[in-house]
């Protein structure tokens, strides 16, 4: 087998920061021991061992340097062609029965998957070094926060963990010698990149997550999708908090009065955009901050949902931004930015469909193969990302840091969907709430490998990311809801609704401060809305339109409840339930029943 992650060597001084924690020396001796690597490399997280990776990377050809003026501290990474994106069909969840992995999660037994991953990994870092990656999630001085260590035989996840987690000492402090403390043991193994032999395996019960034969982000970055949702959910329903696929978002009016309100809309539907908003002018005075795009982990005190942002970085979908469509995500990835599978221009600059300005005449695209305009492929890969330092963010939050988390007024559910689901609908209650979270549904997108643009359920964003049964999840939820004496106001959002011309009727992007605006009415008391038999809904005068070009019947169109569609939408709901076999608890099934006769009144 051809050695894709030769061995490197460094100084002295540099890879050699050991924890002291016993059960993690001995875990990383039992690992070395079944990989057989060539060397183990202990991450510091300092930047002496930052600039030692890169200079090893770019000798490797893992990263290409990009020009130092236009992208200054910048590099571009290509994936294998064959591994692009999260692979759902070989992630597993591997509880020790299949009831607790549930309905919607790819079950495995656990000691025999071991077996089977321990198989594959015997020997697979001969010639390679190890990484140990201490990590945390969270802010460090946070209740919530969570200790990781990746082993890993990438330079790529070393270097991405490096921008998408606090690493290094932090995680080793917090940590400390207890042998008995909670931490999350992650192996990863590119193996060769063979699609048939990959596989990405949770173990809740274990806090472990083994992940082989991949090296995209989504697969690899162990802290993000494994950790932070799948364990984390799991851990989550033990321990009486939440994780969630959330953003988190402040909003501060001009009166200096402030929200923060956490949305779920499922992978590559606008969450890093929602997240660094910008109003439009006629919101002047208004801001938008942004506490994290991508996961929210929420502990209830004082009745109130309190969340942080477990990450550090930002791991966005590239195709589609621009300064038109998110000026902040477009000023965060400028600079120290790792790129992965973006086109290279000939002057060393990145480019991807959708940036600003005219196509470059010649580029190598994702794949590393000559591109004009007039190719056929994409430059950029859909699915190309940026990894990025939240702290590149101009409208970072100033409470991203703080331990005990912002205080949740609202939660907005949302998904792409071209037709019967309405611009913007507020849920009668917390369970009410639930079950739009429950039956929200999205047109699928290139950020899991299958088809694009079916119309598929995933409850609250999570349904690849759930890492125990789905009947036990929603009742979670329910259950959270009776713990909040003031729970955050629920709504539903859909940006990408058509008309009959096949035309969004919505214009997105900033104009969505407009729906925010009525969210924030809606908490402080003020906001006007009708009854539906969806929820409460706003009528056009409710929502601030001013300035913006849009023709009434638009608007109409966008709040419109068409009720033969509603009624291919129920049987919708009906179908899912009856899929998940029989989990779905008593009040959502009432919450159904109470929606199909609110729509016969
Ligand atoms: C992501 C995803 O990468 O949801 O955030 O796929
Ligand atoms: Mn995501």
């Amino acid at each position: 087998m051809k050695n894709i992650a030769p061995a490197i060597f460094p100084p002295n001084g540099i890879g050699d920061t050991k924890p002291t924690n016993q059960a993690v020396l001995d875990w990383v001796h039992e690992i070395g021991r079944l990989t057989k690597p060539e060397n183990i490399f202990w991450c510091d997280g300092s930047e002496r061992e930052n600039e030692f990776l890169i200079a090893e990377s770019l000798k490797q050809n893992v990263l290409i340097k990009l020009d130092e003026k236009k992208v200054p501290r910048s590099y571009l990474h290509r994936s294998n062609p064959n591994d692009v994106a999260r692979v759902e069909k070989v992630t597993f969840i591997c509880t020790p029965t299949k009831v607790e992995a549930g309905p919607t999660n790819n079950w495995s037994e656990p000691a025999e998957t071991y077996s089977k991953l321990y198989g594959l990994l015997n020997g697979a870092m001969r010639g390679r070094t190890m990484f140990v990656v201490p990590y945390i999630m969270g802010p460090p001085d946070s209740p919530l926060t969570k200790v990781g260590f990746e082993i890993t035989d990438s330079k790529y996840v070393a270097l991405s963990m490096r921008i998408m987690t606090r690493m290094g000492k932090v995680a080793l402090n917090r940590l400390g010698s207890d042998p008995k403390a909670e931490w999350n043991r992650g192996v990863h193994s590119l193996l060769d990149v063979d699609p048939g032999r990959r596989f990405i395996c949770h173990f809740p019960q274990d806090n472990t997550i083994i992940s082989v034969g991949s090296g995209y982000g989504g697969n690899v970055l162990l802290s993000k999708k494994c950790l932070a949702l799948r364990i984390g959910s799991y851990l989550a329903r033990k321990q009486g908090w939440m994780a969630e696929h959330m953003l988190i978002l402040g909003v501060e009016s001009p009166e200096g009065k402030k929200h923060y309100v956490a949305a779920a809309f499922p992978s590559a539907c606008g969450k890093t955009n929602f997240a660094m908003l910008i109003p439009p002018k006629h919101f002047k005075g208004w801001k938008v901050t942004t506490v994290g795009d991508d996961i929210a982990w929420m502990e209830i005190r004082d009745g109130r949902l309190f969340a942080v942002n477990p990450e550090n970085g930002y791991f966005g979908v590239v195709p589609g931004t621009s300064y038109k469509s998110n000026p902040n995500a477009m000023k965060s990835i400028e600079h120290d930015t790792l790129y992965t599978n973006v086109a290279l221009t000939d002057d060393g600059d990145v480019w991807w469909e959708g940036k600003d300005g005219p196509p470059p005449k010649h580029a190598i695209d994702w794949r590393g193969n000559d591109w004009t305009p007039d190719s056929k492929e994409k430059a950029a890969h859909p699915n190309s990302r940026f990894a990025t330092p939240m702290r590149n963010n101009p409208a970072l939050d100033p409470n991203v840091e703080k331990g005990e988390g912002v205080p949740i007024s609202a939660i907005i559910f949302g998904g792409r969907r071209s037709d019967t689901v309405p611009l913007v609908y507020e849920a009668f209650d917390w369970t009410h709430g639930v079950y739009l979270g429950a039956t929200m549904a999205s047109e699928t997108t290139a950020a899991a490998t299958g088809a694009v643009g079916q119309v598929r359920r995933d409850p609250m964003a999570m349904l690849p990311f759930c890492g125990y049964n789905i009947g036990d999840y929603f009742r979670h939820w329910i259950g959270i809801g009776k713990r909040l004496t003031s729970p955050p106001l629920i709504f539903n959002v859909n940006w990408f609704r058509k008309g009959t011309n096949g035309r969004f009727l919505w214009p997105g992007f900033g104009e969505n401060m407009r729906v925010l605006k009525w969210v924030i009415d809606r908490c402080e008391q003020n906001g006007g809305a009708v009854k539906s038999p969806v929820g409460w809904l706003p009528t056009p005068h409710d929502l601030d339109l001013d300035g913006l070009d849009i023709d009434h019947k638009c608007v109409a169109d966008l709040l419109g409840i068409d009720h033969e569609e509603w009624q291919k939408e129920l049987a919708a709901h009906k179908t899912f339930f009856d899929s998940l076999g029989g989990v779905v608890p008593e009040e959502l099934q009432e919450q159904r029943e109470q929606l199909i006769a609110r729509f016969a009144e």
